[in-house]
């Protein structure tokens, strides 16, 4: 099902040409209006004449992060306070936030792309919706909320947190989808299976669901689609390019489609600024081609991933993004390798008596640095077994030290010790960042 197949299968000649319109305008429009991008492009040659169709995007400045900080709270945005009607932010880990703003129109756009996303899944309006993503400046909440509502689902906006109260209401109301982190999805999975009230066969009614806004693997897929007995598909978004809906999968789940008639994706190499060959992984790249508000013109994600151009079975023409390995900046340098939390999380969840909980710490004693990945065991396989905790471990070494090319210090660690999350997990204490 689509929720709009003249879009979603667009031939991709026609889609470049529409892509080309759409840059020629907001690249025009961006200067005219906005001192930053006036600036940046002046200063890198071009003028909007220069730009008549989406190939001539390769002659623009690139942009990033620390440009909205330095231009924050609203240097970059291109529309007039009266016409923006809403705010996000994303969080900074230090520092002010990163403020998106949105005209009505930018809403619109922003509840289709979820509103294709929830078909493409096979929702319908028949569904009930839980959205546990939280709300507010986050752009979970409301941008899952809004791309329901557009289909005209049922929407049951219960945020993040309270896990009982979450599994009360998905019981007594019948909840179908559910939208919330992979990581916090994990943790409703656990309380289901540990609540003597509940069972999952006979209580949940749960058929899908919607899992982003972090990194996760297939392996976390299998898990949680045998945890709650659902199908669980991936969404991607980030706060500067919208939101949630950015892309999302289809029934074959074999990549993301990018809604790339809204947002342009590019994939470069991170150092030399230069595309990579067709299929390689580099760091994604957005321009939006119809924001209002707050446009992006080639905005450096540092997400990681590959692009795959190949027309998809379920007949969208539109790209299918491979899944992210993690943010260039999430990438720890241990002894000299390069370490994506998202490799650790794979591994662990092929140990089936692993909860999939984990946390590493990193630190630098004496100019070394240590590594160290603690773990839970389900509760069933905790215990006094020493051989078994023995031979567990040197399993899991083994296939990290596989994987990674760098030996852990693993700690097996009592169940339910690992603090779980509500929202996006944190997996990872680099203390060489707190003493460098
Ligand atoms: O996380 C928007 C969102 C909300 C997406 C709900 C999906 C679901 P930000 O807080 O700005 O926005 O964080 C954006 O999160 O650059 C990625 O690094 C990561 N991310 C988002 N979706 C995925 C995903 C929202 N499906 C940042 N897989 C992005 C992996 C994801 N990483």
């Amino acid at each position: 099902m689509y929720y709009n197949e003249k879009i979603e299968t667009m031939d991709r000649e026609s889609l470049r040409k529409l892509q080309g319109e759409r840059l020629a305008n907001i690249v025009k429009h961006t200067y005219e209006n906005v001192e930053f991008y006036r600036k940046r492009m002046d200063e890198a040659g071009v003028k909007p004449s220069d730009i008549r169709s989406i190939d001539d995007i390769s002659k623009l400045p690139f942009m990033q992060k620390q440009d909205l900080r330095d231009y924050y709270p609203f240097g970059t945005f291109a529309a007039p306070m009266k016409d923006i009607v809403r705010f996000h932010a994303s969080s900074g880990t230090t520092g002010k936030p990163i403020v998106a703003g949105y005209t009505q129109k930018d809403l619109d756009n922003w509840s289709e792309g979820v509103a294709r996303c929830l078909t493409a899944y096979g929702a319908t309006k028949e569904d009930i919706i839980q959205v546990s993503y939280g709300y507010g400046l986050f752009t979970g909440g409301l941008g899952a909320h809004d791309g329901a509502t557009r289909i005209g689902a049922a929407v049951l906006p219960t945020s993040s947190g309270n896990t009982s109260k979450q599994i009360m209401l998905m019981k007594d109301l019948g909840t179908t989808v559910l939208c919330c982190t992979p990581s916090y999805a994990l943790f409703l999975a656990e309380s289901i299976e540990n609540d003597p009230e509940t069972n999952l066969k006979e209580d949940i009614k749960l058929r899908f669901g919607v899992f982003g806004a972090e990194p996760w693997t297939e392996n976390m897929r299998k898990e949680l689609e045998a945890k709650l007995n659902i199908k669980a598909y991936d969404i991607y978004g980030l706060t500067e390019v919208s939101g949630p809906g950015v892309g999302g999968e289809c029934e074959y789940q074999d990549g993301t489609h990018l809604w790339e008639d809204l947002f342009y994706p590019e994939i470069i190499d991170p150092v030399t600024l230069q595309p990579v060959e067709p299929g390689q992984q580099g760091e994604l790249v957005f321009t939006t081609l119809t924001k209002e508000g707050m446009p992006v013109i080639r905005y450096r994600t540092r997400d990681l991933t590959h692009l795959n151009y190949e027309k998809c079975r379920c007949g969208r023409t539109m790209v299918r993004m491979g899944r992210i390995m993690g943010r260039s900046d999430d990438m720890l340098i241990i002894r000299g390798v390069n370490v994506f939390p998202s490799q650790i999380e794979s591994v662990i969840l092929e140990i089936p008596e692993f909860t999939g909980q984990y946390f590493v710490t990193v630190d630098r004693v004496n100019n070394i640095d240590t590594f160290q990945v603690d773990v839970e065991l389900r509760p069933e396989y905790y215990g006094d077994d020493m051989g078994r905790m023995l031979r567990l471990k040197d399993r899991l070494v083994g296939r990290l030290v596989s994987v990674l090319g760098i030996r852990p210090e693993i700690r097996i660690v009592e169940p339910n010790s690992i603090t779980r999350s509500q929202g996006k997990a944190k997996h990872v204490l680099d203390k060489r960042l707190l003493n460098p």
